[in-house]
């Protein structure tokens, strides 16, 4: 009812504005004016156009440098870098491009705005012109995609043959690691192994399985190659690492991979971000259900020697009957998630080993 009553207020408010309007043409009409809008009117709607365009500029300028503050810190991985130079280069064309062309558009508005004794220039085109006008941008913009695709091409490169091999295996909604062990190899995987033992479906009679190992964080060791190996349970996820400037689709039914070579250590990150809590975040970046937003996962980037300790307490995929069980060292989880609950519930043997 108050929706009706509103569009009704509207109508009858649009309805006597356009009378008002009309009862101010017949005045001008009976006084004998003949302009309606007037020398002085066109002054100050060009002067209004200047204002707009200095006002305009400025809250550009102040609310793109407060932006700044939601930004990503820098780069943490050796590609990262020069995606994000890159990015700034684009943002720095896009700059210059959107100064000149507004300071155009307004200035000009107000030069040529509409004067008595002014008669308009009839100027159809200008082939000259208009030739540098696509072609600047066309070859300002093939430069761009070149240089892109020299990136592109460089990034999703092979990965060097010592990359350690990470599989990084995403379901509704959690994410698990399997590390590839020794061997570097991941054994076989396929869903329909998957068993409340075997939440990874992986194949325990595939030699390469034999010492894999899971885990519900992800270390890498910094300045080491990794290949990440993308499954997917259920539905399409995409593993976004922000502060590593990766991310790919997690698709089932395929293995999609991703490789990089991390840089900066989560301790360096927390001096440089002057965040003492700072981790790094594995995120879902697909909306991939109800529980989507609770898709994320603890990575650490850390020296080698803390990565081997680390390696060291994780448990295998399959337990080696001649190994005793090790020593209690359960791994932390990143929060107390009710997914991840879930997903040890599944999973009593990774709760038992621990
Ligand atoms: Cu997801």
């Amino acid at each position: 009812m108050i929706k009706l009553l509103t569009i009704i207020l509207l109508v009858l408010a649009v309805i006597t504005v356009w009378r008002v309007l009309r009862i101010l043409e017949l005045v001008r009409e009976l006084r004998g004016e003949e302009e309606y809008i007037t020398d002085a009117d066109n002054r100050n709607t060009g002067r209004g156009l200047i204002a707009f365009l200095i006002l305009g500029m400025l809250g550009m300028i102040y609310f793109t440098l407060d932006a700044r503050k939601y930004l990503l810190p820098q780069a943490a991985s050796k590609h990262g870098v020069l995606t994000d130079d890159y990015l700034y280069v684009n943002f720095g064309i896009i700059i210059v491009v959107f100064f000149i062309t507004q300071i155009l558009l307004f200035v000009f508005a107000n030069k040529y705005r509409y004067r008595k004794d002014q008669k308009a220039f009839y100027y159809p085109d200008n082939h000259k012109l208009e030739l540098i006008w696509t072609v600047v941008p066309g070859v300002v913009l093939m430069g761009l995609i070149a240089y892109g695709l020299h990136l592109w091409i460089n990034i999703t490169a092979p990965a060097p043959k010592e990359a350690m091999v990470i599989e990084v295996y995403a379901k509704q909604f959690d994410w698990t690691a399997r590390y590839s062990g020794a061997d570097n190899k991941l054994g076989n995987s396929n869903f329909r192994w998957i068993t409340d033992e075997n939440p990874l479906g992986v194949d325990n009679k595939d030699q390469a399985s034999g010492d894999d190992k899971i885990t519900r964080e992800i270390h890498l060791p910094a300045y080491t190659p990794v290949v990440f190996k993308f499954h997917s349970r259920d539905v399409i996820h995409s593993a976004y690492f922000p502060h590593l400037r990766a991310q790919m689709n997690c698709v089932p039914g395929m293995t999609t991979e991703f490789h990089l070579e991390p840089t900066i250590s989560t301790d360096s990150m927390r001096i440089i971000t002057n965040n003492p809590k700072f981790e790094y975040v594995l995120l879902c970046n697909k909306i991939c259900g109800v529980a989507h937003y609770n898709m994320r996962m603890k990575v650490v980037i850390e020296t080698p020697e803390a990565f081997k300790k680390w390696y060291k307490e994780q448990q295998y995929v399959f337990a080696r009957p001649e190994e005793a069980a090790p020593a209690a060292t359960p791994a932390t989880p990143v929060d107390s998630s009710a997914g991840k609950t879930a997903v040890l519930a599944q999973n009593p043997k990774i709760i038992a080993s621990r």
